[in-house]
């Protein structure tokens, strides 16, 4: 089902004119009120009205994540704070959080965009979702709330973190939709396991993770020990929140981006080029709704592509790959580009190993080295070293063949590796900067 069959099923060219309208305007309300872009447009001699074209978005200079740092707490809001009805904030690893406001007018359009992204992942006003991101100024827990009432479906506010009593929630409530982090849900049927609950036989139909990267593997994973489909949702506080982009259900192929509120481009993050359609790069957005901040052309670091073709369930949004990592978490070991998602993948194809790892890179002298840590199920646990050291080199065997680095594997007794009830941490880089 579409939530919103008018604004989802759009021919390109009735979509790039709304989107041309919504960015020009978005544009010279940001030029007038924010001094920011004011400045940032004058340096590179444009103006709003030089936009005449979708394709002349190339001309306006990126924003990144340091203007907004530069910038902190609101100095990106483009209304006073009397028409700020709400503030969120990402925590990022280092320095200051960047701070995000939304009018009341955008909280009801980024309640639609849940609407439509819950029901894109199967969700209609009959379920009761379960909803376990964080509440808080992490936009993962209200934001699914505000979409799951628009929606008309019973949302149960559980926040991340109490897993034993959410394993109660759950068998005493019955939800039909999880909504989490895919690694808070892999804990969520451990724990469940460990009391005695298999998540199989609970009444959940559908799962709506993101926040986080995820493989194909670890949907296998999910799909299967909750015995549910599982879609990818994908936002960031900076450009809205959660419902940027989803799966459907029909396809799971793909995450439609809700075009109508964000044009997405890709580009080469070494020289900022725009890239075509198929190629990987860097996602950049803009926003052409939002009132309180504005963001035009924000640079992700997300790394993924765009697909303009047609979607089985009927949608006609341009579909990005699921996020392969970032360019920023990217990690170097002696030259070689590795991506956390990467080493996810060749463990993924090891039998009796668990989804739970950490990557651990230190310096020894002038060379890098990576530390796989990864822990094994239960029936591998009680197995002879012997063969738990044969399994070690294999496994480090097939990271050097698949990604060209060498690394060293350590295999974990089960629960070793710290449970999140967020985002989960799978780099730990000890290196001096
Ligand atoms: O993580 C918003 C969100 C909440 C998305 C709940 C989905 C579900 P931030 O905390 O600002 O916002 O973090 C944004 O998280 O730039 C990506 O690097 C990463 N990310 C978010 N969704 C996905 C996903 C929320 N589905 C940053 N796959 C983004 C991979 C994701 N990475």
């Amino acid at each position: 089902m579409i939530y919103d069959i008018d604004y989802e099923t759009l021919p390109k060219e009735a979509m790039e004119a709304i989107q041309l309208r919504r960015l020009r305007s978005t544009l010279e309300r940001a030029y007038a009120t924010v001094p920011f872009y004011r400045k940032q447009f004058d340096a590179a001699g444009v103006k709003p009205l030089d936009i005449q074209s979708l394709k002349d978005i190339k001309l306006l200079p990126f924003t990144t994540k340091q203007d907004l740092r530069d910038n902190y707490p609101f100095g990106m809001f483009a209304v006073p704070m009397d028409n700020v009805v709400r503030i969120h904030a990402s925590s990022g690893t280092t320095g200051q959080p960047t701070v995000v406001g939304y009018t009341a007018r955008d909280i009801d359009t980024w309640s639609t965009l849940m609407a439509r992204s819950l029901m894109a992942g199967g969700a209609t006003r009959g379920d009761i979702i379960h909803n376990a991101y964080g509440y808080g100024l992490f936009t993962g827990g209200l934001g699914v709330h505000y979409g799951a009432e628009k929606l008309g479906a019973s949302v149960i506010p559980v926040s991340g973190g109490n897993t034993k009593r959410q394993i109660i929630i759950m068998r005493d409530f019955g939800p039909t939709i999880l909504t989490a982090t895919p690694s808070y849900a892999l804990h969520l049927t451990e724990v469940a396991a460990e009391m005695g609950t298999d998540f199989r036989e609970l009444r959940f139909k559908y799962g709506i993770f993101g926040a986080e990267p995820w493989s194909e593997k670890m949907r296998d994973e999910i799909q299967s020990k909750l015995d549910i489909t599982a879609v990818d949702i994908y936002g960031l506080s900076e450009v809205i929140g959660p419902g940027v982009a989803v799966e459907c259900h029909e396809a799971q192929s793909g995450l439609h981006i809700f075009e109508d509120h964000f044009i997405p481009e890709i580009i080469d993050p070494e020289t900022g080029a725009v890239l075509p359609p198929g190629h990987t790069g860097e996602l950049v957005f803009t926003s052409i709704t939002k009132e309180a901040f504005p963001i035009i052309r924000y640079r992700t670091r997300d790394i993924t592509a765009l697909h303009p073709e047609p979607c089985i369930c009927g949608r006609t949004l341009v579909r990005m790959d699921k996020v392969s990592g970032r360019t920023d978490d990217m990690l170097i070991i002696r030259g070689v580009n590795v991506f956390p998602s990467q080493i996810e993948s060749v463990l993924m194809d090891v039998e009796g190993i668990a989804p739970h790892y950490q990557l651990v890179v230190d310096r020894e002298g002038n060379l890098d080295t990576l530390t796989v840590m990864v822990e094994i199920g239960e029936a591998l646990f009680s197995d002879e070293v012997r063969r738990l050291q044969h399994l070690e080199q294999g496994i480090s065997q097939n990271i050097k063949e698949y990604l060209g680095v060498t690394a060293r594997v350590k295999l974990v007794e089960p629960k070793v590796i710290a449970r999140s009830q967020g985002k989960a941490v799978r780099v730990i880089d000890n290196r001096e900067r």
